[in-house]
C-alpha cells in the first residue's frame, strides 16, 4: 500500500471542551502518528465558521451549527502525518454520533441526541488545503519538525 505525508485539518468543538475532552482527543491523534503541526485557541467566530462551513449554510440546521460552534472559543488545529486526511476521520467515525462506530471519537465523546460530534476532520486534501489556509492564513504558526520520533 503506498503511504503519503499529509496535513489535515481539526476542530475539537464546543461540546468535547465542555466535557473536559481536548487531551484525550489529541492524546488519540498521536498515538495514531498524528503529530501536531499547529495548534491554537479562537474565539467564537460566525465569520470565519460561515466561511468554514459554506457548503451548509442554506442546510436547516446550519443555525443550530453555529450556535453550537460558537458557544466556547475551538481548540483548532493541523496534524500531520502519513494518509493524515483519512486517518483522522476514520479515528473520528461518521458524522452522525448515533451512528458513529464504536470506539470512535464521535461515539465515545459526541453527543447523539443533540448530534454534536466532539470533533471536525477535512474530509478531503483539497478541504484540508482549504481549511488550513483559511484557519492558518500565516505559515508561521506552523511547527516544523525535522525528525519526528512519535511516542513510546
Ligand atoms: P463531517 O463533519 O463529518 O464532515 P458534514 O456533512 O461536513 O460532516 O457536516 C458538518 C457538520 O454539520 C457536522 O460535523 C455536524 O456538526 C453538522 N451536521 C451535519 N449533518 C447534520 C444534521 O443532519 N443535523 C445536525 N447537524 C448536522
Ligand atoms: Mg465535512
Amino acid at each position: 500500500m503506498t503511504s503519503t505525508k499529509e496535513e489535515t485539518f481539526f476542530i475539537i468543538k464546543p461540546d468535547a471542551i465542555e466535557k473536559g475532552y481536548v487531551g484525550e482527543i489529541l492524546s488519540i491523534a498521536e498515538k495514531h502518528g498524528l503529530h501536531i503541526k499547529a495548534l491554537k485557541v479562537v474565539p467564537p467566530s460566525t465569520e470565519l465558521l460561515s466561511l468554514h462551513y459554506f457548503e451548509l449554510i442554506k442546510k436547516p440546521f446550519f443555525n443550530e451549527v453555529l450556535a453550537h460552534m460558537t458557544r466556547t472559543s475551538l481548540v483548532v488545529g493541523v496534524f500531520e502525518g502519513e494518509n493524515a486526511v483519512s486517518k483522522w476521520r476514520t479515528l473520528l467515525g461518521h458524522t452522525d454520533p448515533s451512528k458513529a462506530e464504536a470506539g470512535t471519537i464521535r461515539a465515545k465523546y459526541g453527543d447523539a441526541e443533540k448530534f454534536e460530534n466532539a470533533a471536525h476532520g477535512s474530509a478531503s486534501i483539497e478541504e484540508a488545503k482549504r481549511e488550513i489556509a483559511l484557519w492558518f492564513p500565516s505559515s508561521s504558526d506552523m511547527i516544523n519538525i525535522a525528525n519526528y520520533v512519535g511516542p513510546n
